[in-house]
């Protein structure tokens, strides 16, 4: 049983709810392994159809758990810790071929910014803050953090947050192209209910190709898009929800899309 995690499921959709509230539920090992284990479920399970990450209490996550790194000092490769644990959670994140919602209820800063980022869209309460934190510990950038600010915000904006540190405020984020949406606390959670439902009645298989196309066309150039785009489209064709999207456009009703 996880312990440092919520998660359940329910009318396809998980929520995965990063439990140390009193730590701003910054990371641990073990809370890494079980974040992990609940990215493997969704991936398995077919009743699950949009993952939503949020966060206990005040913050969404304050990143590595800074009293585990200095109780390990010297004891742990910090490279191999970061390839077996928050590697991990950024790609299965954007491996997983299913929309990832990340629900940014609070603060999220370093590793807990990447894992912020990582996921396909954010909407964010207006209480949320970001920031990159690493340089404040004389530390470099991880958990994916470059290069997802680098695509999101552009370089100048990723130097400045990274070697800066600067926490920045919701609606700030959002100018920065780091946040989709930002909305009122007291409008947060059925925003984000009402998106993830929206996004866990979609075409799941179509989504999830959908993000296959974008992995693999930040690396190409546009006649290798082009060409990757026409060989995923050659599956996508092939799926029960696009027989049901084609069928019910032409019957002139709503689609009702089963994930296939
Ligand atoms: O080995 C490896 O894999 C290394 C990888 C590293 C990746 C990283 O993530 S490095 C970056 C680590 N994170 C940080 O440096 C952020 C540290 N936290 C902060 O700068 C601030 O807490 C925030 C800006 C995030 C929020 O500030 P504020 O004022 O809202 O809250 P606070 O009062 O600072 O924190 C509340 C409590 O959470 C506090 O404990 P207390 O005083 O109530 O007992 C604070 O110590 C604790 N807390 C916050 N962040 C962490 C933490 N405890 C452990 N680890 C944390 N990261």
């Amino acid at each position: 049983m996880p312990t440092s995690i919520g998660f359940e499921v329910a009318n396809g959709v998980a929520t995965l709810t990063l439990n140390r509230p009193d730590r701003l539920n910054a990371l641990t090992t073990a809370m890494t392994g079980e974040i992990l284990d609940a990215i493997k479920t969704c991936g398995r399970d077919e009743s699950v159809r949009c993952l939503v990450i949020t966060g206990a209490g005040r913050g969404f996550c304050a990143g590595q758990d800074l009293e585990e790194l200095q109780s390990v000092q010297g004891a742990w490769s910090v490279g191999d810790h970061l390839r077996h644990g928050f590697n991990q959670v950024v790609l299965g994140l954007r491996q997983l071929e299913k929309p990832v919602l990340g629900a940014i209820n609070g603060v999220a800063a370093g590793a807990g910014l990447g894992i912020a980022l990582a996921a396909d869209l954010r909407i964010a309460s207006d209480k949320a803050r970001f920031s990159a934190a690493f340089i404040g510990i004389g530390l470099a950038p991880d958990t994916g953090v470059s290069w997802l600010l680098h695509q999101l915000a552009g370089p100048a904006r990723a130097f400045e947050l990274l070697a800066t540190g600067a926490v920045v405020d919701a609606a700030a984020a959002e100018r920065m192209g780091l946040v989709n949406q930002v909305v009122p606390a007291a409008e947060f959670e059925s925003t984000v209910m009402s998106l993830a439902q929206r996004l866990a009645q979609g075409p799941t298989r179509g989504i999830g190709l959908t993000k296959r196309v974008l992995n693999r066309v930040a690396v190409l150039d546009l006649a290798a898009a082009l060409e990757y785009e026409a060989q995923v489209q050659d599956i996508a064709i092939r799926t029960s929800d696009h027989a049901e999207g084609l069928a019910a456009f032409l019957a002139k009703r709503p689609p009702a899309f089963q994930g296939k």
